[in-house]
């Protein structure tokens, strides 16, 4: 399965689709990313892929402003017409598209065409700028490419040292963390994180966990490199042959001697010394078994992101570690489908194949593929903060068509995301329930989920996924190729958009054909075949001769750059963007819980989860909750210069006395993306969800004014 918890396989016992209403069993299958094991949201997945408030017909907006049930045929009536009014009146760059990393390949690839060719617009971007972003510039830069993992998930297993930096595995993708065993067993588990997570326990007893001031990982990277030069630990024979700029990078360390870092990440400096020698003494190099350096989202989702993974990076290859067996750095993915959702073309600035699309010759080929002449396919979009900024502004995207995002709950300063939402003329959400984004939407349009249709996923190891339809959808809804097709066909487009998904997926392994992410040699019938998936890339091949058997392993040799070679780029640290003054005097950090998916709008409708996480909390260090008089339990007011959220005490000493944990799985005043700011990386467009600066209080009830607790929002409550 890829590691994403709602993501699971469909049960391979469950050939024949079971009918609606029919039981459906989610079963761990033996596979060998998630070891048979699925973590305790996959348990309730079934639940989950049934979750009550289903939407299962399109809705309108009237003219009393309520959400009215609509025949299919009004409803995609009215989008056309209004696409087309926009763009008439405005140009093609009026109408926008945001699209999600929890889609198929198929619909991923199938939305960045119908945007390109159909609505001709460069405004596309999606969640992935939220998520992968960072680790994908810098792995781009530094590599040449973008793949997760560069090699099998249980390589990692057989690694003697991992650093983690700013993920969380044991509660973000419990099978996976079964292969930090090794690591773990061998003492060579390292953790960093500003807060004592569930994966920072794992490091009891032995390893490490560097509990640094929130945003500061960046000084982290730079310190251990610093030990490794000083202590004459790095594989100076490696960077000779196999990387550039390894000067550079040596110079810009030089400053960040450990007793200096401590000064600005907090982390003792014989902790860093010891971090870096366990992780040297771990390279192959060094006749260790193995090192891997991990990014999450913790490090990623920073002003600095992208310098930031450039750094593991820089500590990577400073130990000789990229293609090394069971050793390199890697980025662990998010969402279902959070590396395929990404090659394919619905990010702003690419084409399928993970082809730039300000690359000639990469509009030459897949202009050829759909049919179209390459000088009418649009340039590069603004990336998604951006588009979503400009959205119902006087020079911005009119209408908006959103697939597989709740931006009203998951993204960053999500008021201010709201106000832009509703100053536009025409807001269209494909969605499965009546997410808070639905909500607002002047057209909904229900549609299958993963498990009712045919497709393909890619996991954060690049192996390409058949997931075959496990069970009926409920009567009244469409899949999304079958939108895009009906869509498609009244905007005047009748070919090119089939609703068959072997058949997407043909198109689309030529469109990729000689790009980074080559699906040239793959097929749906090919993937039947083989359950474990392969592994791009995997570029046809021709008649007569073998197939070929994809590519586990990447980097053995040489790097996809143009020179062969691993590029070290200098970097340094600055800070977040929205820093602590004094009137915001704690650090907000936020990110996810065992039971909760993203923005909730899924797992809140399940009741099983919503108990076992009922309420919008915040973590805070009984310091800090004695210093504002608040007890366990209590309601806090947490205020940034974006918005002020309310949120349960949980007072433990888990968390740094300087920062409150917030998760963002909640809507309105339990929302944490109230606080956040929409600061972005320069190179990644990432946003800081990580870190901003607010100030907490307690929230005295007084009688008869008791504060509520945001609750879920009832399923099909704003029907009328
Ligand atoms: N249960 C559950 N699982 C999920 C998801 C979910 O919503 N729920 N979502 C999926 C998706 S899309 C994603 S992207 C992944 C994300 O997976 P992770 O990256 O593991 O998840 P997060 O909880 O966002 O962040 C990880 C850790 O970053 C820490 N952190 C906060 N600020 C900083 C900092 O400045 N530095 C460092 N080093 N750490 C910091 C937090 O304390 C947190 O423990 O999970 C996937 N799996
Ligand atoms: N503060 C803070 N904010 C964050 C993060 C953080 O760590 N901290 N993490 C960020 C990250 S990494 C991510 S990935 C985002 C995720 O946040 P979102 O982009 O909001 O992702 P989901 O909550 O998964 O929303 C998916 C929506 O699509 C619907 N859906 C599911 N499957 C399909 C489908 O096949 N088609 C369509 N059309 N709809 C579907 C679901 O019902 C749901 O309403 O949140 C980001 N926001
Ligand atoms: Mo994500």
């Amino acid at each position: 399965m890829s590691l994403t918890a709602v993501s699971l396989p469909a049960n391979p016992a469950a050939d024949d689709a079971p009918e609606q209403g029919a039981p459906v069993a989610v079963a761990g299958r033996d596979f060998p990313t998630n070891r048979g094991g699925l973590c305790q949201k996959g348990w309730t997945s079934a639940e989950v892929l049934r979750a009550p408030g289903r939407l299962t017909q399109p809705l309108l907006r009237g003219a009393d402003g309520a959400l009215h049930p609509a025949t299919w045929d009004d409803a995609l009536d009215r989008v056309a017409t209004g696409l087309r009014e926009l763009r008439a009146a405005h140009g093609p760059e009026a109408v926008a598209v945001f699209g999600g990393g929890g889609l198929t390949n198929e619909k991923a690839y199938a939305l960045g065409k119908f945007a390109r060719v159909v609505l001709r617009t460069p405004s596309i971007d999606y969640n992935g700028r939220f998520c992968m972003a960072s680790a994908a510039a810098g792995a781009n830069r530094a590599f040449g490419i973008d793949r997760g993992l560069p090699f099998p998930l249980a390589d990692l297993g057989r690694a003697q040292a991992v650093l983690l930096l700013g993920s969380n595995p044991a509660e973000t993708m419990p099978p996976s963390s079964a292969h930090l065993a090794g690591a773990r067993a061998a003492g060579g588990l390292v953790v960093v994180d500003p807060r004592r997570s569930a994966t920072a326990t794992l490091t009891d007893g032995s390893g490490l966990h560097l509990q640094p001031v929130p945003g500061t990982d960046l000084v982290v990277l730079l310190a251990l490199q610093h030990v490794v030069w000083a202590e004459g630990l790095a594989d100076t024979a490696y960077l000779a042959a196999r990387t550039t700029g390894a000067d550079d990078a040596r110079r810009s360390v030089a400053a960040w001697w450990p007793e200096r870092a401590e000064q600005v990440c907090g982390v003792p400096a014989e902790d860093l010394r010891a971090a870096a020698r366990l992780l040297a003494a771990a390279a192959p190099a060094a006749g260790g078994t193995g090192a891997v350096i991990l990014t999450g989202r913790g490090a990623e989702q920073s002003t600095q992101g992208t310098a930031t993974v450039t750094a593991a990076i820089n500590l990577a290859l400073l130990l000789g570690l990229p293609g090394r067996p069971a050793s390199g750095y890697g980025a662990v993915t998010g969402q279902g489908n959070g590396q395929g959702g990404r090659e394919h073309g619905q990010k702003a600035d690419q084409l399928p194949g993970y082809r730039r699309i300000d690359d000639p010759a990469a509009r030459a080929h897949v202009a050829a593929v759909w049919g179209v002449d390459p000088a009418d396919l649009p340039g590069p979009g603004l990336p998604a903060v951006e588009l979503l900024r400009r959205c119902g502004t006087p020079a911005g995207p009119k209408a908006l068509l959103v697939h597989g995002s709740n931006l009203l709950v998951s993204a960053p300063n999500a008021l201010r995301v709201r106000d832009r939402l509703a100053a536009l003329d025409l807001l269209v959400v494909c969605d499965l329930v009546l997410s808070e984004t639905a909500q607002l939407a002047d057209v909904v349009l229900p549609v299958t989920q993963w498990a009712e249709e045919e497709g393909t996923m890619t996991s954060l190891e690049g192996r390409v996924l058949r997931r075959r339809r496990a069970l009926a959808p409920p009567p009244g809804v469409r899949t999304e190729l079958e939108v895009l097709h009906d869509l498609a066909a009244r905007l005047g487009v009748t070919t090119g958009f089939p609703t068959d998904a072997a058949e997407v997926f043909d198109e689309l392994a030529r469109a990729s054909a000689g790009g980074v992410a080559d699906y040239g040699g793959l097929s749906h019938a090919r993937l039947d075949a083989d359950d474990a998936g392969l592994f791009w890339p995997c570029p046809a091949t021709p008649a007569g001769e073998p197939a070929h058997p994809g590519t586990p392993r990447l980097f053995v040799e040489s790097f996809p750059t143009a020179d062969g070679r691993a590029r070290m780029v200098a970097v340094d640290h600055h800070g977040p963007a929205d820093d602590l003054r004094p009137d915001a005097p704690v650090y907000l950090i936020t990110g996810r819980v065992l039971q909760h998916y993203q923005s909730g709008a899924q797992t809140r409708r399940v009741a099983a989860l919503a108990a076992a996480q009922p309420e919008a909390f915040a973590e805070l260090h009984p310091l800090l909750a004695d210093r504002i008089g608040v007890a366990d339990g209590e309601l806090v007011r947490l205020t940034s210069a974006r918005g002020v959220a309310v949120a349960v005490a949980h007072v433990t000493e888990s968390a740094r006395p300087d920062a409150v944990f917030m998760p963002f799985h909640w809507p309105g005043e339990g929302s944490a993306n109230r606080l956040t700011t929409d600061a972005t990386d320069p190179i990644s467009g990432m946003p800081e969800f990580k870190v901003c600066a607010i100030d907490v209080s307690a929230v005295q009830a007084s009688a008869g004014t008791a504060p509520t607790v945001p609750v879920a929002v009832a399923a099909g409550g704003a029907i009328r």
